[in-house]
C-alpha cells in the first residue's frame, strides 16, 4: 500500500463531507452535526485509501464492510455514500443504475422517504451495511460479519483459491458504544476468536450528550482492549492523514488479533464557539456558527451542498478505481473458482441470494403418535441438525445454554468454531446473550443461516438485537427454550411471564410456539422459508405428549399460524378453545371431556399469531368463526393480547403474576392451568353467550 500523501484535494475532500454534514442538519433543523465534522479525515482517509468497496457495485460480497455503530453520525456515512457515487441496488439484488444517496437525499435529511433518515437504515439505502443508532449494537454486528467473514473464507477456501473470501470489517464507534454494555462482551469475544479481519475505530472526542466524559467514563479503554486480547494503537490528531493510514496499516499487518484505533478528535471541530462542546453533539449549530466553521475551512461561506469541482473525481480516481478493479479481479477468480468448483460456487450462490439448496428438508423426521411424549427443545434438536446437515451454511450455537437448549449441531463434520477451526459450525457465544443476538445480525448480513438460543426468559438480555434483527428483515432464528413455568423448581426468575406477549409486540417477528414434536417440525420448516424476516421458537424443557394425527388434524396448519386440531362432528362448535405450545395437550383434555358431556368444542392450535395474522380473512375465519364468541384461551404465559382473538367476552386463562418455585404438577394448581378449569370456563362461555 502507498504512503499515504497528503493533498490540498484531500482537504477538500475532507472539508466537504464536513459541509454537507453540517448543512444537512441545519436544513432538517435537526441531526448530529459534530462527530461527522471531527471523524471526516477518519472517514476519508479510511474509504480513499484502504476500503475495498466499489460504489459500481455496493452488494459485492468480497467488499470490507464499513460500519458506522455511531449512528446518530449519519451524514458522515449519507456524505460518503453521495461523494463516492455509490449505486442503489433493488431488494432483488440488483444494481438499478441510479445513485444511492443524489445530493437532493442529502438535502431532504431526516424528511420523509429520504434515502437520508435521520440514522442508518440497512435495506433502505444502499451502502448501508447494517441499521445503527442504538448505540454498541453496531459494533457487535461488526463481530458477527468478521466472524461469518471467517467461516465464509475457510469453508470456501480450495487449493488455488486460499483467499477467495478476505475482507475485512471496519467499525466506528463513539464514547456512547465504549460506554455500552454490549461493546464489552463483543469485544471479549471477538478478541477470543481472534478475529484479525476486524478493525474498530473510536471516536475519542470525550463529548457525550451530558458534557465532558469526565462525568462518567474515566477507563483505561487501551489497557481494556488489550485484556480483551486486541492490538490497540492510536492516533492523537483526527487531521493527521499520514498517522491514520499508518494506524490502517498496522491493522493490516495484524494476522492474528483484531485492532482498535484509539483517535483523539475534536467533536464539530473547526466550529469556534461549539468545537469540544456537547452542544455540537445532537442540534444544528446555527447559521452564525457555520459560517464562522466555513471560514476556519476556508470554505465560501455562504455556499450551502457545496461540492467543489474535483471532489467527485478524486474519490472516482481514488476509492472508485480502485474498488472496481478489486470487484472485476474477484469476479474473474469466481469464474475460475466456479469452473473447478461448481458445486461449491453454487453454494455460494444461494447463500448470497439467500435460497435454500435442493432436498434442504428432506431428512426432518417424522415423529410417532406418543402419550408420554417429547419436549419440545428435544423435537427441535433433531429438526433443525436434520435441517443443517443439508444447509452446509447455516450454523449457530448458544449464549452457554447448548446442552439445555438442544441447538448442537452433532453430525459428522459439524464442527466447533475457534479461532484455530473457523470453519466450524458450532458457535460459542459464552453467556453474552446482547452481543450473541447483534452478532447473528452481523453473520446474516453477510448471509450465512444463523441461529441462536438461550432460555425464554433471558430473551430480553438480546432484545434490542431481536428488535434490529425485525426492522433489518433479517432471518436469524432464534430458539427460545424453558418457555414457561414448566420450569418449575427454578421458580420465577427462570419462568418467563411477559416474553411471549413482548416478542409478538415486535413487528416482524414471526413468534412460533409449537405444541409437539410434529408441530415443532412444521414450525421449523415454515421458518427456514421466510428469507426476510427473524423469527423466535418458544420450546418446552418439559415432555408433551404427541398428538394422534390419524385422531386429529394433520399439522400443516403450522405454516398457517393457527389451524383446527380437533372439532365437533357437525363442524359447528358453540366454544372455541384456543391455545398454544404445552397448553394444546390441556386443551385437547378439556375437549374430549366437554365432547363425553355432550358439549360442541373446537380446539384451535395457534403456534403462531403473527402467521395466522398474514391468512386471508377467509381462512382466519373458517377457524375462528365470528359468530362463536364463547371462547377461551390458555397459555402458559401473559394473558397480554388475547383478547384479540378471545374478543372482550372470551376468558384467557393465563399467568397474572410471576411464577413459583415448586414442581410443575403444584405449580399448575397454584395458576389454574387444569383440565377442570378449562372445563368450567368453556362451560361458564356458553352459558354467557346464551344469554346475550
Ligand atoms: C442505546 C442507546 N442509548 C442512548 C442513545 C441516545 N444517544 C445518542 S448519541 C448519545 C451520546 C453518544 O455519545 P458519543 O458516542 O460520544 O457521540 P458524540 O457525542 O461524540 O457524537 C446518546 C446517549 C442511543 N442512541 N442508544
Ligand atoms: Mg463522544
Amino acid at each position: 500500500m502507498s504512503i499515504a500523501v497528503r493533498t490540498d484535494l484531500d482537504q477538500l475532500c475532507v472539508n466537504t463531507i464536513r459541509t454537507l454534514s453540517m448543512d444537512a442538519v441545519q436544513a432538517a433543523n435537526s441531526g448530529h452535526p459534530g462527530a461527522p465534522m471531527g471523524l471526516a479525515p477518519v472517514a476519508y482517509c479510511l474509504w480513499q485509501k484502504f476500503l475495498r468497496f466499489d460504489p459500481q457495485d455496493p452488494i459485492w460480497p468480497n467488499r470490507d464492510r464499513f460500519v458506522l455503530s455511531a449512528g446518530h453520525a449519519s451524514m458522515l456515512l449519507y456524505s460518503l455514500l453521495h461523494l463516492t457515487g455509490v449505486k442503489a441496488v433493488s431488494k432483488e439484488y440488483e444494481a438499478l443504475g441510479e445513485p444511492s444517496v443524489p445530493l437532493d437525499a442529502v438535502k431532504k435529511f431526516r424528511q420523509l422517504d429520504s434515502r437520508c433518515p435521520g440514522h442508518p437504515e440497512y435495506r433502505w439505502t444502499s451502502g448501508v451495511e447494517t441499521t445503527t443508532g442504538p448505540l454498541g449494537q453496531g459494533l457487535a454486528n461488526s463481530v458477527g460479519m468478521a466472524l461469518a467473514g471467517r467461516w465464509q473464507a475457510a469453508h470456501y477456501a480450495r487449493p488455488g483459491f486460499a483467499d477467495l473470501i478476505d475482507f475485512n470489517v471496519y467499525a466506528v464507534c463513539g464514547d456512547g458504544c465504549m460506554m455500552e454494555g454490549i461493546s464489552a462482551e463483543a469485544a471479549s469475544l471477538a478478541g477470543h476468536l481472534k478475529l484479525a479481519n476486524l478493525c474498530w475505530i473510536y471516536d475519542n472526542n470525550h463529548v457525550t450528550i451530558e458534557g465532558n466524559t469526565a462525568l462518567t467514563f474515566t477507563d483505561d479503554v487501551a489497557t481494556r482492549f488489550i485484556g480483551h486480547g486486541w492490538n490497540v494503537t492510536r492516533v492523537g490528531d483526527a487531521n493527521d492523514l499520514e498517522m491514520l493510514a499508518r494506524a490502517f496499516r498496522t491493522f493490516l499487518a495484524t494476522r492474528d488479533r483484531p485492532t482498535l484505533i484509539i483517535v483523539d478528535s475534536h467533536i464539530a471541530y473547526g466550529a469556534p464557539n461549539k468545537q469540544d462542546t456537547s452542544g455540537a453533539h445532537g442540534e444544528p449549530l446555527g447559521e452564525d456558527e457555520i459560517r464562522l466553521a466555513k471560514r476556519h475551512y476556508g470554505w465560501p461561506e455562504e455556499a450551502k451542498f457545496l461540492v467543489p469541482e474535483g471532489v467527485y473525481e478524486h474519490f472516482r480516481d481514488g476509492m472508485g478505481k480502485r474498488g472496481k478493479e478489486l470487484r472485476d479481479a474477484w469476479f474473474a477468480r469466481v469464474q475460475e473458482y466456479r469452473a473447478q468448483y461448481p458445486e461449491l460456487a453454487d453454494e455460494f450462490y444461494r447463500l448470497h441470494h439467500r435460497q435454500l439448496p435442493e432436498g434442504w428438508d428432506r431428512d426432518i423426521p417424522k415423529f410417532a403418535a406418543d402419550a408420554k411424549g417429547m419436549a419440545t427443545r428435544d423435537a427441535s434438536g433433531k429438526v433443525l441438525n436434520a435441517i443443517a446437515t443439508n444447509v452446509p451454511w447455516m450454523m449457530g450455537g448458544s449464549a452457554d445454554l447448548g446442552p439445555s437448549c438442544k441447538t448442537r449441531l452433532t453430525f459428522d463434520g459439524a464442527g466447533e468454531f475457534s479461532a484455530e477451526n473457523p470453519g466450524g459450525r458450532n458457535l460459542h457465544f459464552g453467556i453474552r446473550e446482547h452481543a450473541m443476538g447483534a452478532v447473528l445480525n452481523g453473520m446474516a448480513l453477510v448471509k450465512v443461516r444463523a441461529f441462536g438460543s438461550t432460555f425464554l426468559i433471558f430473551s430480553d438480555y438480546a432484545k434490542p438485537a431481536i428488535r434490529l434483527s425485525a426492522l433489518m428483515e433479517l432471518p436469524v432464528i432464534y430458539v427460545f427454550t424453558h418457555d414457561s413455568i414448566g420450569v418449575g423448581e427454578d421458580g420465577p426468575t427462570h419462568q418467563p411471564v411477559e416474553q411471549v406477549a413482548a416478542l409478538r409486540g415486535i413487528p416482524g417477528l414471526s413468534v412460533l410456539r409449537p405444541a409437539d414434536a410434529v408441530e415443532t417440525a412444521e414450525a421449523w420448516r415454515a421458518v427456514m422459508k421466510l428469507h426476510h424476516q427473524p423469527a423466535a421458537l418458544v420450546l418446552t424443557r418439559q415432555a408433551v405428549p404427541i398428538f394422534d394425527r390419524t385422531k386429529y388434524a394433520s399439522a400443516d396448519g403450522v405454516a398457517r399460524g393457527a389451524y383446527v386440531l380437533a372439532d365437533t362432528a357437525d363442524g359447528k362448535p358453540d366454544v372455541l378453545l384456543l391455545a398454544t405450545g404445552s397448553e394444546v395437550a390441556l386443551a385437547l383434555e378439556a375437549f374430549e371431556n366437554l365432547t363425553a358431556d355432550g358439549v360442541k368444542a373446537r380446539v384451535v392450535s395457534m403456534p403462531s399469531w403473527e402467521l395466522f395474522d398474514d391468512q386471508p380473512a377467509e381462512y382466519r375465519e373458517g377457524v375462528l368463526p365470528p359468530t362463536v364468541r364463547a371462547r377461551v384461551s390458555v397459555e402458559q404465559a401473559s394473558t397480554f393480547g388475547w383478547s384479540k382473538y378471545v374478543g372482550d367476552t372470551g376468558h384467557s386463562i393465563g399467568m397474572r403474576s410471576f411464577g413459583a418455585s415448586a414442581p410443575l404438577k403444584h405449580l399448575v394448581q397454584k395458576f389454574g392451568f387444569t383440565v377442570g378449569a378449562v372445563v368450567e370456563a368453556a362451560q361458564e362461555q356458553i352459558r354467557r353467550a346464551k344469554r346475550r
